[in-house]
């Protein structure tokens, strides 16, 4: 592998439209921190950025849903994913905003350097426009129907069902998200980016430079290649954005996706005088952290922004996961079903560890994953417990109990001991090579497969019987556990930074560097260590019922929001009603019509005469439940079959907005064939 002078990585900047959620942090921000938090301890010169999205339809959507300034909306989130970040140790250098001033003048630089030299192309072309709202439709103001999976609530840019990007022109039976209008088509000028062009260079760059890229993301780049680049629009007709920096370009803007990667300039250039270095030398490795959903504009957009403008260096390589799901479900923020940082931290309090430590352990890095609570919970009791915490925890209270809290000398080392450091050796080299790999689910594997070489080394050496007939041999012992439990401080920090500190400061130990991790030699016999606590303590059922049932909740929620009331249907006259003759009937025979789901067989007296009526209520009721009762039968329909039986009439049922079925019966006992007026 290639050794580079200095790394700068950089995060997708979420949307700040919303709170950041578990789907986030397992495809984007647990694992960059991981690499992040290594590339640090070994030294390296690294920086990571990230900021908030500010532009683009989201954001203006939100606000006028909410009647607020689409800036309102920014500030609010901005701090509240800002903060929760932080909260849970997600380390960036700089965590910056698109609405920053700095930012607008970089994004308008970027662009005027390419105006300059004529790398766009710029058309008048055909676009939607809402004829109420008297304005443009860009990305996400227009939805229909997906060509290509018939989803019906693709917006312009995307279809989030099959995550194929679009032109709005390409959506079947557009419609305006802003007053629900069919939109018009109408001229506007715009400034492309030359992908066309640029084909060539860069399937040469990614399929042949870059076969060690992620299989899923050279496959997605594929499938661009074969359909054939076209030249991208990078201009839109809205107010909010960064002003297109050229004359006569009133009311229009960068596009979101044109400004949003500058982003990542924009932040190292606030963060450092020195950004030029990073961004301009070619011994900097640029890794761009994302979601499956941004491989397109990642791998092919801004590679090809940055190599037009000219003087900047290209991604070493895009580290796309896949996506994360909740209990089985499709992460949703417009559902609400997602579990959202910011709660989580509340409900979770000093447990971010045990948040990383799941999102780490089901990472979506190869294909879609599911987060459930149960699983989360499991993960804590038996695996952060009960091996992790647990050889620590033994550790520390032998140490304190024999030794007074003083580290004991080693004795000669057994065959055992050596086979212990050798073992944990290959775990931390495995750790290595998979961080480096961007295979951050194998390298915490190998991380606790040290704590479980711990805990055998425990469980076969049984210092607790030994030191009653070998006392000398458990000072070795636990000088040997000692050392791997510093181990574990150093080879943990990029996984779980909070239990490493904790662990450090049992072990009265600063922050050590990577290599230290191969020593076995850490703390020297003597050095005094502190009183132990527990590091990881046991959740138990009634938490994890809790959040099920929050989940619950919204299941219901989304369920009710979504019954309407039926409209009122259209006029009718007295006399078209009295047309309907209907009586007051008895049920005197029901039973199941055979091979069918709905269909119950219903005799009734009319009191005109006994008939026979097929009625689709067999959901909602046992044929023997229903004899004896009044109800309300139109006896003057049409007769029809129905599965090869005349049905004579139909019973009237009362139907809820959620479309439960009730009989409608007359108030007491009411003679058959009275009439229902
Ligand atoms: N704001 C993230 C998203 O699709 C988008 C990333 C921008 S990275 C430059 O949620
Ligand atoms: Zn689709």
């Amino acid at each position: 592998m290639k050794d580079f002078k200095r790394y700068l990585v950089t995060s997708a900047l979420p949307y700040a439209n919303g709170p950041v959620h578990i789907g986030h942090l397992a495809g984007v921000y647990v694992p960059s921190d991981i690499y992040v938090r290594y590339l640090r301890e070994k030294n390296k010169d690294v920086i990571w950025v990230c900021g908030s999205d500010e532009h683009g339809v989201p954001i203006t959507l939100k606000a006028k849903k909410e009647g607020v300034k689409p800036q309102d909306i920014v500030d609010k989130y901005h701090n509240i994913i800002k903060e929760s970040f932080k909260e849970l140790g997600i380390s960036f250098d700089i965590y910056s905003r698109t609405s920053s001033e700095e930012h607008h003048n970089t994004a308008s630089e970027f662009f005027k350097t390419m105006q300059e030299n004529n790398k766009f192309i710029e058309k008048t072309t055909e676009q939607y426009y809402d004829p109420e709202a008297q304005q443009f439709l860009a990305d996400r103001y227009i939805t229909g129907t997906c060509p290509h999976c018939g989803y019906e609530s693709a917006y312009g840019d995307q279809c989030e069902k099959c995550g194929t990007t679009l032109n709005a022109t390409e959506l079947i039976n557009p419609k305006s998200a802003i007053s629900g209008a069919k939109p018009e088509l109408k001229n506007t000028k715009h400034w492309f980016l030359q992908l066309d062009k640029n084909q060539d260079f860069l399937e040469k760059w990614i399929l042949e430079d870059h076969k060690e890229w992620k299989p899923s993301v050279l496959g997605q780049c594929k499938s661009w290649f074969q359909k054939g680049l076209q030249p991208r629009a990078v201009s839109r007709d809205l107010n909010w954005g960064v002003p297109v920096p050229v004359k006569n370009a009133e009311g229009k803007v960068l596009y979101v996706w044109f400004d949003a990667p500058i982003g990542y300039i924009s932040a190292t250039k606030e963060f450092t005088p020195d950004w030029e270095k990073y961004w301009k030398d070619k011994d900097t490795k640029l890794v761009h952290f994302i979601g499956k959903d941004n491989i397109v504009f990642h791998c092919i957009i801004f590679p090809t922004m940055l190599k037009e403008e000219g003087s900047y260096i290209l991604p070493e390589n895009v580290p796309a996961n896949q996506f994360l799901n909740l209990e089985g479900d499709k992460i949703s923020t417009s559902r609400n079903w997602a579990v959202w940082l910011h709660e989580y931290l509340v409900d979770f309090p000093n447990q971010q560890d045990v948040l990383r430590y799941v999102l780490t352990a089901n990472a979506p890095e190869t294909k879609d994953n599911d987060f459930t609570w149960k699983d989360f919970q499991t993960k804590n009791n038996s695996e952060l417990v009960a091996i992790l915490g647990n050889f620590i925890n033994r550790t520390l209270v032998l140490t304190n109990k024999y030794y007074d809290k003083i580290v004991p000398e080693t004795g000669e080392y057994t065959q055992e001991d050596k086979a212990v450091f050798e073992d944990i050796n290959k775990s931390i080299k495995n750790i290595e090579s998979n961080i480096e790999t961007y295979h951050f689910r194998e390298a915490l594997k190998e991380f606790m497969n040290i704590a479980r070489i711990g805990n055998k080394y425990l469980a076969d050496s049984e210092p607790w019987k030994l030191i009653k007939t070998d006392a000398e041999r458990v000072k070795t012992i636990l000088n040997v556990s000692l050392q791997i439990t510093a181990i574990l401080s150093i080879t943990g920090e990029p996984f779980l930074p909070f239990s490493s500190e904790k662990i450090r400061g049992f072990l009265n130990i600063e922050k050590q560097n990577w290599e230290n991790a191969y020593s076995n030699n850490i703390l020297e016999a003597g050095h005094q260590i502190n009183k132990p606590e527990l590091l990881f303590s046991k959740i138990e059922d009634k938490e994890i019922e809790k959040q099920v049932a929050k989940l619950e909740k919204t299941k219901t929620d989304n369920m009710l929001e979504n019954i309407e009331i039926a409209e009122q249907k259209e006029e009718i006259t007295f006399d078209y009603f009295q047309k309907n003759d209907i009586r007051i009937s008895t049920i005197i025979e029901a039973e199941k019509v055979a091979k069918t789901k709905k269909l119950l067989k219903i005799t009734v007296d009319t009191g005109i005469d006994k008939r026979v009526i097929v009625s689709g209520i067999a959901e909602f009721f046992k044929p023997e439940d229903i004899i004896g009762k009044q109800v309300l039968v139109l006896i003057n329909l049409a007769p029809r079959k129905l599965k090869g039986i005349e049905s004579q009439g139909m019973v009237l049922m009362a139907e809820s907005p959620s479309g439960e079925l009730t009989f409608v019966s007359p108030n007491g006992k009411t003679e058959n064939g009275s009439c229902v007026n």
